[in-house]
């Protein structure tokens, strides 16, 4: 891979709310019925009940699709809302369903003029996925499309605690190898 292409991802400590980038992706469930975790963070950022109502339209999202609504009250132009896989033992399709998750985040994205996006680390909270694992797909997935896209600038992957941001700082240093 590029180093030019690694200038485009970077790795951020912190609430994903906050990011003032053009859209943030949310790790959702498959009926966008809000929930906890970042989707319930996103949701009381951007105004409950307005989110909900977009949300509600779009007839959900299948694991794997992704789907976008506007960020109201969001810093963030947009919201594009994936569903990751739950993890079993990731011999069950996990991590091409999770890697199709950054791959239509990123396409919708692209159809909507984004520019800059930021990613949780979907699937490593309640559905279980281990963050190392999960980063190595998202960074490799991401690397892989942006390569064909330049018209995405920036792509932020947001950590919440210190001990993930570490994991994923570890495994993007591996891969940039
Ligand atoms: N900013 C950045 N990352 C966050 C934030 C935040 N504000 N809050 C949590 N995380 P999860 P999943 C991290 O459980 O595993 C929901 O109820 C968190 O530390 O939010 O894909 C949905 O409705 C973890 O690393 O998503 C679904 O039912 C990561 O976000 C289900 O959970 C993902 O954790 C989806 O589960």
């Amino acid at each position: 891979m590029s180093t030019n292409l690694w200038s485009r991802v970077e790795l951020h400590q912190g609430d994903i709310t906050k990011l003032a980038v053009d859209a943030i992706v949310n790790a959702a469930n498959s009926r966008l019925a809000g929930g906890g975790g970042v989707d319930g963070a996103i949701h009381r950022a951007a105004g409950y009940a307005q989110l909900q109502a977009a949300c509600r339209k779009l007839g959900g999202c299948a694991t794997g699709d992704a789907k976008i609504t506007p960020g109201f009250n969001l810093p963030a132009r947009y919201v594009i809302h994936t569903v990751g896989p739950v993890f079993q033992d990731g011999c069950h399709g996990e991590p091409e369903l999770l890697a199709s998750c950054y791959r239509r985040a990123l396409e919708v994205a692209s159809e909507h003029g984004v520019k800059t996006i930021a990613f949780p680390a979907i699937s490593t909270g309640v559905y279980g996925y281990p963050l190392a694992a999960a980063t190595e797909v998202a960074l490799h997935t991401t690397a892989a499309f942006l390569e064909h896209s330049p018209a995405i600038e920036r792509v932020v992957f947001v950590f919440l605690g210190p001990q993930d941001f570490a994991t994923a700082g570890a495994v993007l240093s591996r891969l940039k190898m």
